[in-house]
């Protein structure tokens, strides 16, 4: 019986050990941060440190539209510890560039770091329907400085086959090295090879069809799939299709992430890093949040065992530290 008590003792503090260090693990929370408002997540991992870069939301409280002129560049070795770069590129940094600082996408080619940014083009001539087009601007570290990187855009209103809205560019250098980029929004997505140069078409621009599509598409690879995920319809929910090659066809598979309160868009990045799947995207979660003032967010991504992505399930703890 004594023994039995003894045994029953060393299991309870046990119990209440393992719970304890479960409290003690230190997590992002979400938001991720305070200040300042971000919007429209794009990461990359370099050097065991991932980055984050985002837009940023200037409207004013209780105003509509969106105000957006610059973006910033945060980075983390672990996902609780991040540090906050600043402003790093804005659109005074391109002189073909009039405004509107909307959805980029930086990635990693030849040792360099190509930011793709979408911006209102500055020259009436070219703004034949929204006028949005999109540039680069490159950098020798992740946290540049970074310029222009050929002064003028890649695509335009007037490159044919673009489309209306022509924002949300991401970039994909795929195992061959051959490089993609992928953009699109109102219901339109569109791919197009870039040169070897990362500056400019090697191609004709392509329709990509893929279920419910709206805007913000994202590409990442896993095992020998490639996973299309993008805002789907409007308010935006995230979903995601899958092929085996960067040029579909694309198959439906189903939703990632719910539409958000209080924000129509929903524009996400997805990555693995230090072993971790994450899902990152932005609410307007904070006390003065709303549609036009946004704040990114990071949540665990699991896929079951079919390689089918979960839906996510969001939290305001956020992510634990990783070593
Ligand atoms: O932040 C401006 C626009 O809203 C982005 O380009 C879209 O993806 C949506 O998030």
């Amino acid at each position: 019986m004594k023994k039995l008590k003894y045994s029953l003792a060393i299991l309870i503090a046990m119990v209440l050990f393992s719970a304890c260090a479960k409290n003690d693990v230190k997590h992002s929370g979400n938001p991720l941060f305070k200040s300042p408002l971000t919007a429209d997540p794009s990461v990359l991992v370099h050097n065991d440190t991932l980055y984050l870069f985002t837009g940023s939301d200037e409207q004013e409280l209780g105003k509509d539209g969106f105000l957006m002129k610059k973006w910033y560049i945060f980075s983390t070795p672990d996902m609780v510890n991040w540090t906050n770069h600043g402003v790093k590129l804005q659109v005074e940094d391109f002189e073909w560039a009039a405004a509107n600082a909307f959805a980029g996408h930086c990635v990693e080619n030849h040792g360099k770091f190509w930011w793709y940014v979408p911006m209102v083009h500055n020259d009436s001539t070219a703004r034949v329907n929204e006028g949005f087009a999109i540039g680069v601007a490159v950098a020798n570290h992740p946290l540049g400085p970074y310029k222009d990187a050929s002064g003028k855009p890649i695509i335009a209103d007037t490159t044919k086959n673009s489309i209306v809205l022509n924002i949300d560019p991401t970039v994909y250098v795929d195992d061959d090295k051959q490089v993609y980029m992928l953009w699109g929004s109102w219901n339109e997505a569109r791919i197009v090879k870039l040169k070897d140069n990362m500056t400019e078409v090697d191609g004709p621009v392509e329709t990509v069809h893929a279920k419910n599509f709206f805007e913000a598409p994202w590409i990442h690879k896993r095992n020998d799939t490639y996973y299309l995920s993008y805002a789907a319809h409007y308010p935006s929910t995230t979903e995601y299709s899958t092929s085996k090659s960067i040029s579909g066809p694309w198959e439906y598979q189903g939703v990632i992430n719910d539409t958000l309160p209080n924000s129509p868009t929903n524009h996400q990045a997805i990555i693995n890093f230090k072993g971790n799947d994450y899902f990152i995207y932005h609410n307007a979660g904070l006390p003065d949040g709303g549609p036009f003032r946004r704040s990114v967010c990071i949540d665990k991504l699991e896929y079951d065992e079919n390689g089918k992505i979960k839906k996510v399930v969001r939290t305001t703890t956020g992510v634990p530290e990783v070593k």
